[in-house]
């Protein structure tokens, strides 16, 4: 029987984990398990990169994302908040909004993995509002599924925004969700701060079946694995279990974690939150997250975390909360009710992925482009050897010496094989991509480096 740490009980001091206190990662077992399923992803601090934004913002607007009716790549940036990270899908400007990616539940799990995929916590979109808002946020988790919300995720769209649109600190946003509006506010050094709104702490809200408890919220006894735990529950547009505990290093995360997510007293599944009060502004949480499993963080979760353990007389309305990827500071503000964030967000990388149809095509024609029985024109580096280099310019003035394996015949072919299936918006971003990465490569290279 693992000790239950009544609901209630006094601020007793737990010996803390070995937590860096630059809000770099965690050693977490739980986590290392998972990166080992997932592949190998190593936590990180919260300075991921310092690149292009040090060179500042690209002037207003540079490159929009190409408009998505036109094209069947897929190009995306993906951030990460304290390592919850996602791909960020632009349809503002989509002429079909919804149908925009194609994206479905399907897609959305093969993109998000880790081996198979980009991989990723989750994907969000950014459309056109419907609501009245400056614009629209849909996210889904890695297992495909919606939920209504998600902090550090509007952290992150909230700095793509930025990024895409060249704005800069003081810039807020009206963001639509299926919680209701959401304003994040880009703060001065970087980091973003959210109205999250208020908490939703009635049962049939968050969902639950646990029922309002002394403290103002659903709260309750639950058995998992002949283990019984007190836990408390609340809605921040998606369900939460906080379950206070001595040390959260002693949970079985990967054991208790999918019997929370899955218990009946969460129609819905939940996030689950294991929390230690390390002082009275300052707690500790291990994350099992619905759709995602383990995460280094959970931004609606810390909210979530803060409004029950207050509630529960466990830490006061203002606190840190030491995440495995980081630290958030959330502040439960009396006289509005609302919820407050703080907290950072990373631009990790662009990408495009390539239209699977554009792909088969090209592999289609340079197959037909090379007769049976001889070896495959040479898309892929892994093909056979090719022959001494030579320069057409040079060597073959009087015609093609080497017709057979001509490098310049096969260059055009992957050119035009190319520009048969990418839209021309398409290959604006490409280059202005390139041209962005070797901008950034001069500047990390210091004065005096000539392209
Ligand atoms: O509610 C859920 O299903 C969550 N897994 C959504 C994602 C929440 C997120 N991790 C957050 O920071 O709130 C993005």
């Amino acid at each position: 029987m693992v000790a239950i740490h009544p609901l209630g009980a006094t601020l007793k001091q737990a010996p803390p984990l070995q937590l860096h206190l630059d809000g770099g990662a965690v050693a977490d077992p739980a986590l290392q398990a998972a990166d080992a399923r997932l592949g190998g992803v190593k936590p990180r601090g919260v300075a991921l990169r310092a690149g292009p934004h040090r060179i500042g913002p690209i002037p207003k607007p540079v490159v929009r994302l190409p408009r998505v009716s036109e094209f069947s790549n897929l190009p995306f940036s993906k951030y990460q908040g304290l390592g919850n990270d996602f791909l960020l899908l632009d349809a503002r400007t989509a002429a079909d909004p919804e149908q925009a990616f194609g994206l479905t539940s399907e897609r959305v799990v093969q993109l998000c993995d880790r081996r198979f995929g980009v991989g990723a916590d989750g994907v969000i979109l950014a459309l056109p509002s419907q609501a009245g808002g400056e614009l629209r946020m849909r996210i889904f988790n890695a297992d495909g599924s919606e939920p209504g919300m998600c902090g550090n995720g509007i952290r992150c769209l909230a700095r793509f925004l930025a990024d895409v649109d060249g704005d800069g600190p003081g810039r807020i946003w009206q963001i639509d969700t299926l919680a209701g509006r959401i304003v994040p506010e880009l703060l001065p050094d970087g980091t973003v701060r959210v109205d999250m709104g208020a908490p939703f702490l009635e049962p049939q809200q968050v969902p639950t079946t646990l029922p309002v408890g002394d403290a103002g919220l659903p709260q309750g006894e639950l058995d998992l694995d002949g283990e019984r735990f007190a836990v408390a529950a609340a809605g921040m547009g998606n369900p939460h279990v906080v379950i206070p505990v001595p040390a959260v290093v002693e949970i079985d995360l990967e054991r208790f974690g999918p019997l929370f997510e899955h218990h009946p007293a969460f129609p819905a599944r939940t996030n689950v939150h294991f929390v230690q009060v390390l002082s009275p502004d300052h707690l500790l949480m291990r994350v099992w997250e619905r759709g995602a499993g383990p995460t280094l963080a959970c931004g609606t979760g810390a909210c979530a975390t803060l409004v029950a353990m207050h509630s529960l007389g466990l830490c006061e309305r203002r606190a840190r909360l030491d995440l495995p990827g980081g630290p958030l500071q959330i502040h439960w503000d009396e006289s509005s009710g609302r919820v407050v964030m703080d907290g950072p967000a990373e631009h990790v990388f662009d990408g495009v992925i390539p239209d699977p149809e554009a792909v088969a095509l090209s592999r289609r024609q340079a197959a037909a482009a090379t007769p049976i029985g001889e070896p495959a024109a040479v898309l892929a580096p892994s093909g056979p050897e090719p022959g001494p280099e030579i320069d057409c310019a040079t060597v073959c003035t009087q015609g093609c010496i080497r017709p057979e394996r001509c490098p310049s015949a096969e260059a055009r072919a992957r050119v035009e094989a190319l520009l048969r299936g990418t839209s021309l918006d398409d290959l604006v971003s490409i280059a202005t991509n390139s041209l962005e990465s070797r901008t950034r490569a001069r500047f990390d290279k210091g004065p005096g480096f000539n392209l």
